[in-house]
């Protein structure tokens, strides 16, 4: 066999040992004081981004939309929402995000479009619209109400029923919206639609960016069938294989090696996972499930909080992490715009103990995310440990799922104190509160009234305080996280086992492959516990790679919200 016929073991794709970083645009840094982040409060904080050293940003949408749900809801997907800025603006952010070596992901939000869509205006404008099939459209059902009620039992996720009249299509028949009425759902069964799709993808690439963050993306697909019944077949239907392998074909072929490509799918499984991210299916590189981020949702809704046992947390990422070792690869997150603040949701987030053990958790939290296997994804403000929002009236939430769950729960006549205690775990704008980069006014964040408050604990923290600490700041911890997956083929690619998997405080597991074995060991407690792990087998000799703690503890205890990171 001569040289060039030797088999070589496939190069491992770039976003293996690939940092991204989630920025939440409106929240992000406003550069013309109306209180709303911008492009250009974006480019004037490149060095952050850049020093952090992540290596892809993943922007919220910025496309022109009426701003029901900030933006997921898009009613043009070439142009930039004034709000944020311009097209030409755009274009320098994102030269000026490669000049800097960072790549720039888009999402996509294509399961549905605004109803102020030109497309969804000419659907709605009558039956015999040219575009009336580019929508969902079924009529009522007789339910011996005196008149025909929506076509199937299926809920918005922002509440109330998934089905709508258009209001000028002078006609009976209902469209789905399986978010807010303002958002129907695209008839993915036209090959119109999809095309229409992949020639804006297209466009987007041709401009430069290098990827997508496809939004609700498994929902593109409902199960026909089940389209008039009353079972919650809304998604991951048979064709969603078909549907986006033609995406891959028709938009990424030819470019892929160069790209990334997430797609969201809640209620997506291992095998699912295993199909949509198997290299030679070709396609997506990996999606965010939701398992994990679902163990702390009691049996009424999301809202209804229940605590979370850590063995839980392990049992399920670390299914995924092996359902994904041999085929596929894992999206790592534990936050993100949707998702309370992790910091306040799985560590401590200081508001019954003074902020005393912050710095601990906000690391731990980090390092046990970014040491599984998988690409992690930083959410904007988790690098200097924000917390939740802590809002205490109705009036100071803005989230179109937040208000109208509150309005619906009223209604059934359940306690406001109740709610609001609901809400102030698990709202959506928890995350969404502006980052706070200094002690100042608002945070830095707006020279103007921000859009959503900002929390008042930007007096202690803040990016400038943050990074002031040295030793214990935890952006200087992130940085050396991110910079430990680019240097360490372990850390990006060593095989993953959990150890102690009925321990319910104690968070370790192993990663190895030919460059040796790291243990990764962390205590998710505010006490002391016992580690034995620590002082077995070769673990005893080896060298501390990563901590949160500085000095020798003793050796087989981990104190409160400890890590270590060991190389054998
Ligand atoms: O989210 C989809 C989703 O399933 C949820 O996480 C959603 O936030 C909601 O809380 C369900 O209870 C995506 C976007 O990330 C989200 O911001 C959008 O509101 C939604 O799709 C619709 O586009
Ligand atoms: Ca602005």
């Amino acid at each position: 066999m001569s040289a060039n016929e030797e088999v070589l073991a496939p190069v491992p794709a770039w976003w293996t040992d690939a940092v991204v970083y989630q920025i939440y645009p409106r929240s992000f840094a406003d550069s013309n004081a109306d209180g709303i982040g911008d492009l250009g409060g974006i480019r004037a904080r490149l060095d952050h981004l850049e020093q952090l050293g992540v290596d892809v940003v993943w922007l919220s949408p910025i496309y022109t939309s009426p701003q029901a749900d900030n933006g997921y809801d898009i009613s043009d997907y070439q142009g930039i929402d004034p709000l944020f800025g311009t097209l030409e603006e755009f274009d320098l952010l994102l030269a000026e995000m490669h000049g800097r070596g960072i790549k720039l992901v888009m999402d996509l939000v294509v399961n549905h479009t605004s109803d102020e869509h030109a497309w969804f205006v000419e659907a709605s404008s009558g039956k015999d619209s040219p575009k009336r099939d580019w929508y969902v459209w079924r009529d009522g059902i007789d339910r011996g109400e005196g008149q025909p009620t929506e076509p199937n039992l299926w809920r918005s996720a922002f509440s109330g029923p998934a089905w709508s009249h258009a209001p000028a299509d002078g006609t009976d028949e209902y469209y789905l919206h399986l978010f807010a009425a303002k958002q129907p759902d695209l008839n993915w069964e036209n090959p119109e639609v999809r095309h229409a799709v992949y020639d804006m993808m297209n466009w987007w690439l041709d401009r430069g960016v290098d990827g997508f963050r496809m939004d609700v993306i498994n929902h593109i697909a409902k199960i026909q069938d089940d389209l008039t019944g009353d079972s919650p077949g809304f998604r991951m239907g048979p064709q969603i294989h078909d549907y986006l392998h033609e995406m891959n074909l028709s938009v990424f072929a030819g470019r892929d090696a160069e790209l990334i490509t997430v797609g969201e799918m809640p209620g997506v499984t291992v095998d699912d996972a295993r199909l949509f991210t198997g290299v030679d299916r070709l396609e997506l590189d990996m999606v965010f499930q939701f398992e994990h981020v679902g163990l702390d949702h009691g049996p009424a809704s999301k809202f209804d909080n229940v605590p979370l046992d850590l063995r839980d947390l392990k049992r399920s990422l670390s299914r995924w992490q092996t359902g994904l070792a041999d085929q596929g690869w894992n999206s790592l997150y534990l936050g993100n715009h949707d998702q309370p603040r992790s910091l306040s949701r799985f560590g401590d987030d200081g508001e019954a103990t003074d902020g005393r053990l912050r710095y601990e958790s906000a690391t731990l939290l980090a390092t046990i995310l970014h040491l599984h296997r998988g690409t992690p994804y930083v959410y904007q403000g988790d690098e200097i440990g924000m917390t939740n929002a802590g809002f205490t009236r109705i009036d100071q939430y803005q989230d179109i799922e937040t208000l109208n769950w509150f309005a619906e729960e009223r209604a059934l006549g359940r306690d406001e104190a109740e709610l609001l205690e609901a809400l102030r775990f698990r709202s959506r704008d928890n995350a969404r509160t502006p980052v706070q980069w200094s002690a100042g006014s608002q945070a830095g964040f707006t020279e103007g009234t921000p859009w959503l408050e900002v929390n008042p604990n930007h007096d202690v923290i803040n990016v400038e305080s943050d990074r002031a600490l040295g030793s214990r700041s935890i952006f200087e911890f992130y940085r050396r996280l991110i910079a430990l997956r680019h240097e360490s083929p372990l850390v990006a690619l060593g095989e993953f086992a959990l150890l102690e998997p009925d321990d319910p405080t104690l968070y370790a597991f192993t990663r190895s492959g030919d460059s040796g074995r790291l243990l990764v060991a962390g205590n998710f407690s505010g006490s002391d516990i016992e580690a034995p792990i620590l002082v077995e087998g070769p673990w005893s000799a080896g060298s501390r790679l990563l901590g949160n703690y500085e000095g020798d503890a003793p050796a087989a205890v981990l104190r409160p919200w400890e890590v270590r990171v060991i190389l054998a």
